[in-house]
C-alpha cells in the first residue's frame, strides 16, 4: 500500500490547529495532529517542505520505520517542530492501518484494559466561590475528577482563568502578539491552600482534585506547596516546576508526597527519562501530538510502567480532536492508564472540521469500534476558517523579570 500524496491544512475555527491527511494507492487515507500552539506554521513549513516529500512511495504499513526514518534520518532529531510533525505523520498511519485492518486501532495494540477512559475537567474561577461552584457543576454532570484554577487577587490575569473570555476557544484565538501577564508566589501561596481547604469543605472526600501550578514555582517552592496541600489529597500537582533539569525533582520529592505528574512540554522519552526511572513523579503527561505520535507514547507507557508511573496525556484545547483520538485508543489499552485531561470537543465551527463518535457520560469517555482512530476530517470545512496567527502569554514577576508563563 504505497503512499501517494501528503496534505497538510491549517485552519482556525476559532483558535489554530495544524492537521495532516496521508493518501494511499489503495483509496485509503488517514488523519494525525501536527499542532504547536503558537508556532504552527514553522510545523506546517517542516512537513510541506522537509517532510512530505520524503513519503511519497513509502509502503503505509511500515509505521515503525517510516518513524525511524524520521526521527533518525534528520540528524538533528527531537524538537517540538519535529516531534509534531513525526507525531502527525504516525497518527495518520496507524489511522490507515486501523482501516486496512478493518480494526479500531486499540486493537491493534493489543485490546482494551478497561471499559472507558475516565476524565478531568477544568473548574476555573475568579474567587474561590465560583471555582467551586463550576466544580460542583462537573461533579452534578457526573465528573469524577476536576482540576482547580483560581484567579490570584492582585495579579492582573492568572493561568487557566478565562477573565472576560466566553471559552477557551475566544481565549487564545485573539492574540495576534504575545500578552504579557504577572507573576507573583508569595500572592499565589496566600489563595491556594484556601482554595483546597475549602474544595475539600464543600465537595468532600470522594472526588478527585487536581492543580496545575503551570511551572511557576522553584523547586524548593513546590516542596512547600506540596507539603500544605498534603491534608487535600490531591489526585496530583501538575507542573509543580519546570524540568530541564530533571534533578529539581529530587528536591520536590525528597520533602512531599504529593503525587506529581509532568511532561506536557516533552518531544522525547529522553525528556521524561530520568524523572521515570528515579521514580520522581507519579503521571506521565506528554501528548501524542507533540512526543512522536502513538508509536512513540506506546513505548513511553511501556517504559513508565515499569516503575509505577501512569500515563496522563494532556488534553488542552490547542490539541486538536485527532490527538484526543489518538490518545483514547492509548487509553484503553495502556494498562498503566491514569487519567486523561478533558476540556471538551471544542466549539460548533470546530465541531463542522472534526466529526467523531466518542461518547461523553458520567464523567468517562468511550470509544466506539469504527475501524482506524475513529474521526473525520473534512477539508472543505476548514478551508472556510483561515490560520489567524496568535501567540500564547508571555509571564514576568512584578518588577519585570520574564518567567515561566
Ligand atoms: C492555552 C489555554 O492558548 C492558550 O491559552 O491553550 O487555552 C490553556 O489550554 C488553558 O489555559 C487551559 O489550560
Ligand atoms: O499551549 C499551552 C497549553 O496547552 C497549556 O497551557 C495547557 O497546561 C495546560 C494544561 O494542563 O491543559
Ligand atoms: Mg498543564
Amino acid at each position: 500500500m504505497k503512499i501517494t500524496e501528503v496534505k497538510v491544512f491549517v485552519c482556525s475555527p476559532g483558535r489554530n490547529f495544524v492537521t495532516v491527511k496521508i493518501f494511499t494507492d489503495a483509496g485509503l487515507y488517514g488523519v494525525g495532529d501536527a499542532t504547536l500552539n503558537g508556532r504552527e506554521m514553522a510545523v506546517v513549513a517542516y512537513l510541506q517542505e522537509h517532510v512530505a516529500p520524503c513519503l511519497i512511495g513509502r509502503n503505509a504499513h511500515d509505521i515503525e520505520d517510516i518513524w525511524q526514518y524520521l526521527y533518525k534520518g534528520v540528524y538533528w532529531r527531537k524538537g517540538p517542530v519535529n516531534m509534531a510533525a513525526i507525531a502527525a505523520i504516525d497518527m495518520a498511519l496507524w489511522d490507515i492501518k486501523g482501516k486496512a485492518a478493518g480494526l479500531p486501532v486499540y486493537q491493534l495494540l493489543g485490546g482494551k484494559s478497561r471499559k472507558g477512559v475516565t476524565l478531568y475537567a477544568h473548574a476555573s474561577g475568579e474567587t474561590i466561590e465560583d471555582t467551586l461552584d463550576k466544580a460542583e457543576q462537573h461533579i452534578k454532570q457526573g465528573f469524577k475528577a476536576v482540576r482547580l484554577q483560581c484567579a490570584v487577587p492582585g495579579l492582573n490575569v492568572t493561568y487557566g482563568v478565562l477573565g472576560d473570555k466566553a471559552d477557551y476557544f475566544e481565549l487564545q484565538g485573539s492574540r495576534p502578539l504575545p500578552p504579557e501577564e504577572e507573576w507573583c508566589t508569595q500572592k499565589y501561596f496566600n489563595m491556594i491552600v484556601e482554595l483546597f481547604q475549602q474544595a475539600r469543605a464543600r465537595l468532600g472526600n470522594n472526588v478527585h482534585l487536581l492543580h496545575d501550578v503551570h511551572s511557576r514555582l522553584t523547586p524548593i517552592e513546590s516542596a512547600r506547596l506540596g507539603k500544605l496541600l498534603e491534608p487535600f489529597g490531591l489526585f496530583f500537582l501538575e507542573d509543580a516546576s519546570m524540568a530541564e533539569n530533571q534533578d529539581n525533582y529530587k528536591v520536590i520529592r525528597q520533602h512531599t508526597t504529593v503525587p506529581l505528574a509532568i511532561g506536557e512540554t516533552y518531544n522525547t522519552i529522553w525528556d521524561c527519562k530520568d524523572l521515570i526511572q528515579n521514580q520522581l513523579i507519579d503521571y506521565i503527561r506528554v501528548a501524542a501530538t507533540h512526543a512522536g505520535g502513538i508509536t512513540a507514547l506506546r513505548r513511553i507507557a511501556d517504559f513508565a510502567s515499569i516503575y509505577n508511573v501512569k500515563i496522563a496525556p494532556h488534553g488542552a484545547p490547542d490539541l486538536s480532536p485527532i490527538c484526543f483520538a489518538a490518545h483514547m485508543h492509548l487509553n484503553i489499552w495502556a494498562p498503566n492508564f491514569g487519567i486523561q485531561e478533558f476540556v471538551g470537543f471544542g466549539n460548533a465551527h470546530s465541531a463542522r472540521i472534526f466529526k467523531h463518535g466518542f461518547e461523553v457520560k458520567d464523567g468517562m469517555a468511550y470509544l466506539n469500534d469504527a475501524p482506524g482512530l475513529g474521526i473525520e476530517f473534512d477539508e472543505e470545512a476548514a478551508q472556510e476558517y483561515p490560520y489567524k496567527r496568535s501567540y500564547l502569554p508571555v509571564s514576568r514577576l512584578e518588577d519585570g523579570t520574564v518567567w515561566n508563563w
